[in-house]
């Protein structure tokens, strides 16, 4: 069955369940759209989830997912929030989720973890979860080491369930690239930074949309939790202190609640603006449902182009000859 059919949606694309920012507002949206929306309850309590699932509904009646990520302690109470309210999707990211695998089966709830290398997809395929976004090192956030390019199809190889390809994808020459690597879908979180519903301070939008190719780093590899995002005061701090081999205390000291500095209070010199390395193709806020149709246009574009080119001169031998 298509990824589509199986989540009742319209267009094949996920709104990455980014922690702080993917609430009901985005997520909303993305849903009305035609799209996945994914509630990020990355530093959520139980309540506060439960208040975004109920704002989510009172925006769209259509299907959306609660993104579990499982550095959280609270994982038990947050799932029991995602039961009580009947979410039939979740996403997972950050760790494993075969200790909820049973709950999960047991109630009916697709699972779609994301995977960042082979191994893990194999490991997440035989727990037995319904699909895989298989998210390269250009992502935004918590991330892995492959590129998209490289993790994509060697994912698609080794799993026999769909798989969404994440990172580095803005646009519709990024789906279409996705689908030739042999996904089924894709996930997207930067370009959704951009959009007029996605509830972050005007400065954080504004980093993101001048930002270029350049713009992201990734920290924390000495915590053995690489993140990244883009460059400013407090990230070149981190990068210092991590050079003079820094002790965790203190790096998570200079991190403690910077994300929703940045979100929130807009500090984009202090505050981490977790964005992927595609933000040079992310210039103007649009409305969600122009990112989501316009993508999906030039999707189609491009590949009936590509139909259209001659990779392979096969008279060239017969000219040579
Ligand atoms: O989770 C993400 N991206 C995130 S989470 C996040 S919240 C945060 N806030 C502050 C500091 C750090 C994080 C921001 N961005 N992406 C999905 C993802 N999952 N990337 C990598 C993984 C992953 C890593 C290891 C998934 C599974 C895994 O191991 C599973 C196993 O079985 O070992």
């Amino acid at each position: 069955m298509s990824i589509t059919k199986l989540l009742g949606i319209k267009y094949p694309i996920f709104q990455g369940g980014m922690a702080q920012i993917a609430t009901a507002p985005l997520v909303g949206a993305v849903a009305n759209a035609g799209g996945l929306g994914i509630i990020g309850s990355g530093g959520f309590t139980a309540d506060r989830l439960r208040e975004e699932i109920q704002k989510t509904k009172a925006i769209t009646d259509k299907p959306f997912a609660v993104n579990l990520m499982l550095m959280m302690k609270n994982i038990p109470e947050l799932i029991e929030v995602i039961l009580e309210e009947g979410v039939k999707i979740v996403t997972t990211g950050a760790g494993t989720p075969a200790p909820y695998m049973e709950t999960f089966k047991e109630n009916g709830i697709i699972v779609i973890p994301v995977v960042p290398s082979v191994k893990i997809a194999k490991k997440m395929e035989a727990l037995g979860v319904d699909a895989i976004v298989a998210e390269g090192t250009e992502a935004g956030g918590h991330v892995g080491e492959t590129t998209t390019m490289a993790l994509l199809p060697q994912v698609v190889s080794a799993v026999s369930i769909p798989v969404i390809g994440a990172g580095g994808i803005a646009d519709g020459r990024g789906v279409a690239a996705a689908f030739a690597l042999g996904a089924q879908g894709v996930q997207v979180g930067t370009r959704f930074l951009a959009t007029i519903e996605c509830p972050t301070h005007p400065n954080f939008k504004q980093a993101v949309i001048e930002a270029d190719d350049t713009s992201t780093t990734v920290t924390g590899r000495s915590l053995g939790g690489p993140v990244r995002s883009i460059k400013n005061s407090m990230i070149a701090e981190f990068l210092k202190l991590e050079s003079q081999n820094a002790s965790r205390d203190e790096l998570e000291k200079l991190s403690m609640g910077s994300l929703r500095k940045a979100v929130f209070e807009g500090d984009a010199e202090r505050g981490s603006i977790m964005a992927g390395q595609i933000c040079g193709l992310c210039n103007e806020i649009t409305t969600v449902e122009e990112m989501i149709t316009s993508m999906f246009n030039e999707a189609e574009e491009v590949l009936n182009q590509l139909g259209k080119i001659t990779i392979v001169d096969r008279e060239r031998e017969l000219v040579l000859v």
